[in-house]
């Protein structure tokens, strides 16, 4: 790769010399030339800016997306989160990522607009890299559906999350397709939490009843054919309008092959993991006492195999992005332990911290391990989100008039994870005490070199909002719809509407 749209006559304000950079198809060793916070020229043997990086022996990759992460919100359970946007930033940065997309989240009750004006408020405040929101969606009524959602659609907010289960924002199916629907005729792409909300309810009732309340009883209360019937469900409704969507966090084997059984048949469902599935299991909730609240989150870690079939649904397109659910809950009466000691699995906050370890876990036990190709670790950690949720082409990799947002991986380095050297504001990790090669010792976002030797050079509120554009799989059901295709369902509808000859 040889290409130079710069201006020979202005210097670049940075030049990331001589490492080999990746993108999601390809490798290279070149110079990175950046002026005005955007990648302005890619050759060897650039002229020196006004900063020059030395990157020999360094993996020049495009910063992470983070497009799976709980920032200063409400939770399900109604428990917020332990990071603002301040330390979950910041933590996400240390660890290679430069832009993140949470949630604004409506609870029932709440008005949209203000849900999102709100939150905007915060991260703008705050923020230290760049970020989207994703909106989660617990009331699709007339007003949401038929102003609102359009609206924040319209406005950049082009993904929703949606709930099958957590009583404060489970939807039923009736409601999951009037929300596919218009996420189809407005371009947004619905995420989906894809478990059995009865099952789980059904099964924790039990446990409960026969006093078995410690944290190793909430992977049993979420089994996985709650997973697995869910997302089965989810794809169905997918297909029966031929609406895109994307199921997160996928734990379990079972689901796993669900997913691509059903992309083989060409449905445009997409899927997403997360390091918790990758590097937990079920086991590590049986620690003593309530130690296993540290590794409880829905769907619950699960076994060996599961984590192998993760590895080869990403390996194989399966599972297309890998995000941290970064879900920041303390290990004390304000997350974990409402009760304290009497505290039950069924009271803890779901979830785990990771915004920051997400890359280097892939990174050390994917690429250094031989597991993933480097441009697969930058399709699943950056290029995909970008593509998935409307940033390509100004985020997610390393080209030409993309904005400089890059990560310099120092394959060498071995870091010992303890909550000591993390930055956000969790106080554990799950990940306490495992080694990890290779690092992102240098992190650039918009040209301004955020991370380096150790410290934070971003100030507070210097993150931008990213108004997002419309998903490629969206793209994609536009282009099907104005071919005159569309799904069996509508196909039978309309074959019904014909007036009687
Ligand atoms: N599960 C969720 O649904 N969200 C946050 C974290 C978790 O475990
Ligand atoms: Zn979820
Ligand atoms: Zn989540």
């Amino acid at each position: 790769m040889n290409t130079s749209v710069a201006d020979p006559a202005a210097p670049f304000d940075l030049t990331v010399r001589g490492g080999r950079i990746s993108t999601a198809t390809e490798t290279f060793t070149a110079d990175i030339g950046v002026r005005g916070g955007v990648i302005a020229a890619i050759a060897p043997g650039l002229p020196a800016g006004l900063r020059d990086i030395n990157a020999t022996g360094r993996w020049v990759l495009p910063g992470g997306i983070d497009s799976h992460c709980h920032v200063e919100q409400l939770s399900g359970m109604g428990v917020m989160c332990a990071d603002d946007f301040h330390s979950a930033t910041v933590s996400a940065a240390f660890g290679g990522t430069t832009t993140i997309i949470p949630f604004a989240a409506q609870h029932r009750g709440m008005a949209i607009p203000k849900v999102v004006a709100d939150y905007a408020a915060l991260a703008r405040e705050k923020a230290v890299i760049d970020y989207g929101f994703h909106l989660i969606l617990a009331n699709p009524d007339d007003q949401a559906l038929k102003q609102d959602l359009p609206q924040a659609i319209r406005d950049g907010i082009t993904s929703l999350k949606v709930y099958m289960t957590y009583d404060r924002l489970k939807l039923d199916d009736y409601q999951l397709l009037d929300v596919l629907k218009l996420a189809g005729e407005e371009g947004a792409l619905v995420m989906i939490h894809a478990e059995n909300h009865d099952m789980i309810r059904w099964i924790a009732r039990r446990l409960l009843d026969a006093g078995r309340v410690a944290p190793k009883y909430h992977r049993v209360a979420h089994d996985p054919l709650a997973e697995t019937e869910a997302t089965q469900r989810a794809i169905a409704l997918s297909r029966l309008i031929d609406v895109p969507a994307l199921i997160v966090h996928v734990a379990g084997a079972e689901t796993v092959q669900v997913l691509r059984d059903a992309r083989a048949l060409g449905a445009s469902v997409h899927a997403e993991s997360c390091p918790q599935y990758l590097f937990l299991t079920a086991d590590d909730l049986d620690k003593p006492g309530l130690e296993g609240a540290k590794f409880c989150c829905s769907p619950p870690p699960r076994d060996a195999a599961s984590q192998q079939a993760v590895w080869d649904g990403f390996k194989d397109g399966t599972l297309s992005v890998y995000s941290s659910d970064h879900a920041p809950y303390r290990y004390d009466q304000s997350g974990k332990l409402p009760y304290g000691d009497a505290t039950t699995f069924k009271d803890m906050a779901n979830g785990v911290p990771g915004i920051e370890l997400r890359m280097p876990l892939l990174f050390s036990e994917g690429v250094m391990g031989g597991r993933i190709t480097i441009e697969e670790f930058v399709a699943l950690t950056a290029t995909n989100h970008a593509r998935l949720y409307g940033l390509l082409p100004r985020k997610g990799t390393i080209a030409i008039g993309a904005d400089a947002d890059i990560a310099l991986w120092n394959p060498g380095r071995e870091v010992q994870v303890s909550t000591a050297m993390l930055h956000d504001n969790v106080g554990y990790t799950p990940y306490e005490g495992r080694t990890v090669r290779g690092w992102p010792e240098v992190v650039v976002s918009r040209g301004r070199v955020i991370v380096e030797d150790g410290r934070m050079h971003a100030e507070r509120g210097s993150g931008q909002y990213l108004p997002r554009g419309i998903p490629e799989p969206l793209a994609a059901h536009a282009r099907r719809a104005a071919d005159g295709a569309s799904s069996p369902f509508f196909k039978r509808l309309k074959g019904m509407q014909k007036d009687p000859e």
